[in-house]
């Protein structure tokens, strides 16, 4: 390709994003681009999958059965959420292995929140409360970013952390309200996720080294500190409503700005638990990984019979359909 054809490639591309147009998979695309994206869904595509982890630790000692029935049908949605975004990765020409290979060998993130342990009934009210709204933040401008297919996969994803996040909210609301032992419970899964789920967004916007760029192009659509704000906002009269306080004495309204203050967040914590040495990073990828080995003759079995059916269809008598 001459330098002239990829000016104009890189113009026409340029305008498309500058007019809130689609890119498509097959459509021409920076390579920068194509990198960040894949990036970003690899980490967000194994953050649903180990994600699954911390909640499916309670699915045999859910309280009863209607709540065993809800939780394993929101462990089920995250590894769809998972299969979607594998899915729309791929059509930036990567493979899922190679993806799920990045992943083990430590080569691509997931989110830092699923590295902390959930060590009672209240942490699955928590999660769902806490973490599935902060990803609901995050996400709902995913639906409108500048790539097709994440955006179209955002929809969907968007639609069930929406019930995922009620649930955790309804779970939090009886054992808030139910004996005193509970409502402690509930206030202590609170207080033990609240940081965590407000390091989800990133670092801070001037630490954040992507932000401006995937901006620009409109993969995300507002900076780190943003969102943080915006979900901060949302969940102190949710929290009230409750009945249960957020673990933060620096908390409270500040008129002239029309948002809260909070306090300072531990950024140290988040790197750390990035760099691989929060409480369960080890145990979180020792269980991917071996979940993985353990599955290789499902993905054999049905590459095999995969092929039989190939097979089977071109040995088809014809006089069948004649
Ligand atoms: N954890 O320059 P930035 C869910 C990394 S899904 C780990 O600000 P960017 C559903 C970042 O990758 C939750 N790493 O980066 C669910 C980069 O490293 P790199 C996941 C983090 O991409 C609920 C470096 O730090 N959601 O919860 C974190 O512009 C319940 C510099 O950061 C998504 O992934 C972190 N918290 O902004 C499932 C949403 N923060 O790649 C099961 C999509 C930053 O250079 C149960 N992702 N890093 O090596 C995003 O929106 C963005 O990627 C951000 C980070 C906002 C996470």
């Amino acid at each position: 390709m001459t330098s002239v054809t990829t000016e104009a490639y890189e113009a026409a591309f340029d305008a498309a994003v500058a007019a809130d147009e689609r890119i498509e998979p097959r459509d021409w695309m920076p390579e920068a681009y194509r990198a960040t994206l894949i990036r970003q869904m690899a980490q967000h595509a194994h953050s649903e999958i180990i994600g699954m982890q911390p909640e499916a630790n309670w699915i045999t000692r859910a309280p009863s059965l209607r709540r065993k029935a809800i939780l394993m049908a929101k462990v089920q949605d995250e590894a769809g959420h998972g299969l979607y975004l594998y899915s729309a990765a791929e059509t930036l020409g990567v493979s899922r292995d190679e993806l799920l290979d990045k992943l083990h060998t430590g080569r691509q993130k997931y989110s830092s929140i699923f590295n902390y342990p959930t060590l009672t009934w209240a942490d699955v009210g928590a999660i769902g409360w806490l973490v599935d709204g902060a990803a609901i933040t995050n996400q709902v401008p995913l639906c409108r970013c500048s790539y097709g297919p994440y955006a179209r996969a955002m929809v969907r994803v968007c639609k069930e952390e929406s019930f995922h996040q009620r649930q955790g909210y309804e779970l939090l609301l009886a054992l808030s309200k139910g004996t005193p032992a509970q409502h402690a419970m509930a206030q202590d899964a609170v207080d033990r996720w609240w940081w965590p789920s407000l390091m989800m967004f990133g670092p801070p916007d001037d630490a954040s080294a992507h932000s401006a760029q995937s901006m620009a192009w409109k993969i995300k659509r507002h900076s780190n500190d943003e969102l943080r704000q915006r979900f901060v906002d949302i969940c102190v009269p949710q929290a009230e409503s409750l009945g249960l306080s957020l673990p933060d004495p620096d908390l409270r309204w500040n008129e002239e700005r029309g948002h809260h203050d909070f306090g300072t967040i531990d950024w140290s914590e988040l790197t750390e638990v990035i760099k691989g040495n929060g409480p369960c990073n080890e145990q979180r990828l020792g269980q991917r990984r071996r979940a993985h080995e353990e599955g290789a003759w499902v993905r054999e079995a049905a590459a095999a019979h995969a092929a039989k059916r190939r097979t089977a269809q071109h040995t088809e008598p014809r006089e069948a359909t004649a």
